[in-house]
């Protein structure tokens, strides 16, 4: 436990091995996590890793989570040692936390993080003293370098032998808080400090117990006329009162204002009125810039070698059903994955480096009044950036805004934001119906157009969230307080990685989503009603056996034909009426059936789509494929106008049970991931609709 960014998630990394996610900004972690440390050759814990807390007195959904857990009302974890990090650099501010799970009376060892950084400010600490003022081990730790892990290990065999004392004394004066209070809820929950007693009348109603023990605590409060917005201000005061006595005996300070720190002199010109937005806007351009422009490297590299692949399949085996298979389904759907690899690595590099110097805390600080003009809030920035990867970890990050009206509305939007799995639609649309040319000889104008559809989807979160902010009754008071992290110099061992670990979700979560899509799709769109494929396959032998007859013209139409009275065929000419206005044909059809469980199946279904029936003619690429495509009157299928339609429908459409699984989970109720469906995809038919019939 302890504060935000305090560095919890990085000792627990460095205890379990395991690689939990860790970044330089408050409230990363917004659910527990489990792993296991070998603390000494006969004793194996159980390390959990909680959100970070300021205080006992929980308000985020995040805080409630560590909260429950130190006052015994989770139903899965019961601590046996509260290990609590603490910020050596902000020891005041982190004692408070300490002080309150000491008075718990649970065996508590502290782990006091960030002693370089308080050594860089000139700050001294007594840890000899420390350890005796507050009564329970202190050990320094530096979980980034594994430095202090093995006096941590002790300290916690130790504590959790009993071999230390749980102090006696409190750090504040619980009676003179709430005397009779105090006394007359132990009397029926003996085992509680008086400190818990004190929770215990307070957040009572939000604790696991009977509807007797509910009761006599009201009565207890009634009796005793209990006012806990007193007793916890009263508390507070009293908590810092001894907190600076501690400080004092245990710790030197230089002047604050003596020596003006990096990160302050750094801030005075990423803060900056003018300069902090145009160097946030340049880093922004940057970052996809690099995205589009890197990557397109090695994508053409993996492209180029499953083409070959799939080539080199179809010369060497026998030319039936199976070899198809294996080429257009498997080989088809694994590249389609494949692909959008370097993309994603290369966008979590940079977003992993941009979280790690402290610097996407800054972001939320400059946009908090745009934000707040659309009825969000600073602390939205985070989950909307974090959507450009996935929404589904975004949403849950959410938690730690503490307004529930802007909670939701991070939680209605965020989807807006292009995930990663957009990635690869935008990719193959782009490079389809956009020239690769340059404006002024360097800016890309493909990469412009990404920047675009990016820009497209943020902007639209804003004006949503401005319409909806209307329309969702909660009152309840709204502030942003942030605390800035200072800049680090990013941890480089980590990048590579986390980029990894992305890629490795990415290929594993989507891959096996696209690899069961794209086999079912391609029984879909070999296999068809009975009677329809006989007929169709009985004409066209017929017409192949004529002599003299245009037998490469005929395969070809054959082929098409097969397809379109596949089960596949049958089911996009169905919706074809549905969305001819918007551009697109029956195949594009197909595509947004499949991709409607999840985005990025579009390209593998394109993919199977063009290949089924087609080893050896043709060019290999999928682009070249779509490319070549043409509608029943000769005008290519994708062209500028029905391109930007279908990329559009992208932007919005909400084509992802992954996020509204999670929306339900987070919302509790199936009211708002039905909203979002409703309005993301109405929003999306009409936007394509709109930009099909202006460029037609
Ligand atoms: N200089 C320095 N940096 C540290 C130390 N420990 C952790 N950090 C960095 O502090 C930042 C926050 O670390 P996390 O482990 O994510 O913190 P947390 O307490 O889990 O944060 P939340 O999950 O947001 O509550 C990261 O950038 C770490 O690399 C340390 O001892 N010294
Ligand atoms: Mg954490």
């Amino acid at each position: 436990m302890g504060n935000p960014n305090s560095g919890k998630s990085s000792l627990f990394n460095s205890l379990t091995g395991l690689n939990q996610q860790v970044g330089n900004f408050p409230g990363v972690t917004v659910d527990k996590k489990t792993g296991s440390s070998s603390i000494s050759s006969s004793l194996t814990a159980e390390i959990i890793d909680l959100p970070g807390s300021y205080s006992l007195y929980p308000k985020r959904l995040d805080e409630w989570v560590s909260y429950k857990v130190l006052l015994d009302q989770d139903a899965d974890i019961k601590a046996d040692v509260v290990v609590a990090v603490a910020d050596a650099s902000n020891l005041k501010r982190n004692l408070l936390f300490c002080t309150q799970i000491i008075d718990l009376k649970v065996p508590v060892v502290i782990a006091l993080t960030m002693m370089d950084l308080a050594g860089r400010k000139g700050i001294k600490i007594d840890i000899g003293e420390l350890e005796r003022e507050l009564g329970v081990p202190v050990v320094a730790v530096n979980p980034r370098k594994n430095k202090g892990i093995a006096q941590l290990k002790k300290a916690i065999e130790q504590t959790a032998q009993n071999l230390y004392q749980i102090p006696v004394r409190d750090f504040i004066d619980n009676k003179a808080l709430a005397t009779s209070s105090i006394d007359d809820v132990k009397q029926h929950f003996p085992l509680l400090s008086d400190y818990a007693a004190i929770h215990y009348l307070i957040n009572h109603e939000s604790f696991v117990l009977s509807g007797d023990k509910q009761k006599t605590i009201e009565a207890i409060e009634e009796k005793n006329k209990f006012n806990p917005t007193k007793t916890q201000a009263e508390e507070i005061l009293q908590r810092y009162g001894r907190i600076r006595q501690i400080m004092q005996l245990a710790v030197s300070e230089p002047d604050p204002l003596q020596k003006s720190l990096f990160t302050e002199r750094l801030d005075n010109l990423l803060l900056h009125r003018v300069w902090g937005y145009v160097i946030l806007l340049s880093v922004l351009f940057l970052l996809f810039q690099s995205v589009f422009w890197l990557a397109q490297f090695p994508m053409d590299w993996i492209e180029l070698g499953f083409a070959k692949l799939s080539q080199a399949f179809a010369v060497s085996l026998p030319d039936n059903r199976w070899t198809d298979l294996l080429i257009n389904g498997v080989i088809a759907g694994i590249g389609g994955i494949l692909i959008f690899v370097p993309q994603i690595m290369i966008l979590f590099g940079l977003i992993t480096l941009l979280e790690d110097t402290g610097y996407m805390a800054r972001i939320s600080f400059l946009s908090d009044r745009l934000m707040r003009s659309v009825g969000l809030n600073g602390k939205s920035v985070m989950p909307m950036i974090s959507g450009f990867a996935c929404a589904v970890p975004a949403i849950m990050s959410a938690r730690n805004i503490e307004n529930r009206k802007e909670r939701l509305l991070t939680i209605l939007i965020t989807p807006l934001m292009s995930c990663s799995a957009r990635l690869p639609v935008y990719t193959i649309l782009i490079g389809l119906v956009i020239p690769k040319t340059y404006l002024l000889g360097f800016l890309g104008v493909q990469g412009l157009v990404m920047m675009g559809l990016y820009l497209l989807g943020l902007v639209m979160a804003l004006i949503v969230s401005y319409i909806a902010k209307w329309f969702i009754k909660i009152n309840e008071k709204s502030f942003f307080i942030l605390e800035l992290p200072t800049y680090r110099s990013p941890r480089w061992a980590n990048v590579l990685p986390t980029m990894i670990s992305k890629a490795r979700i990415f290929v594993t979560d989507a891959g096996k989503v696209i690899m069961i899509i794209s086999l079912v799709l391609w029984a879909l769109c070999s296999f068809g009603p009975g009677r329809r494929m006989e007929k169709v396959s009985q004409q066209y032998e017929l017409a192949l056996a004529k002599p003299g007859a245009d037998s490469s013209l005929l395969k070809k139409e054959y082929k098409t034909a097969k397809l379109e009275n596949s089960y596949a065929g049958i089911l996009g000419k169905t919706i074809e009426p549905a969305i001819a206005p918007l551009g697109y044909d029956w195949k594009i059809g197909i595509a947004l059936i499949t991709s409607f469980a999840a985005r990025e199946v579009f390209v593998g279904t394109m993919a199977t789509i063009y290949s089924v029936g087609d080893n050896d003619e043709g060019s290999l690429l999928l682009k070249e494929k779509m490319k070549a495509a043409v509608r029943p009157d000769g005008r290519p299928v994708f062209n500028l106008a029905s391109g930007l339609s279908l990329m559009i429908f992208y932007v919005f459409a909400m084509q992802c049970m992954s996020t509204l699984a999670v929306v339900k989970r987070e919302t509790k109720t199936w009211k708002w991931p039905v909203i979002q469906l409703i309005y993301m995809t109405g929003l999306a038919y009409l936007m394509s609709l709109l930009v099909y019939q202006i460029f037609k």
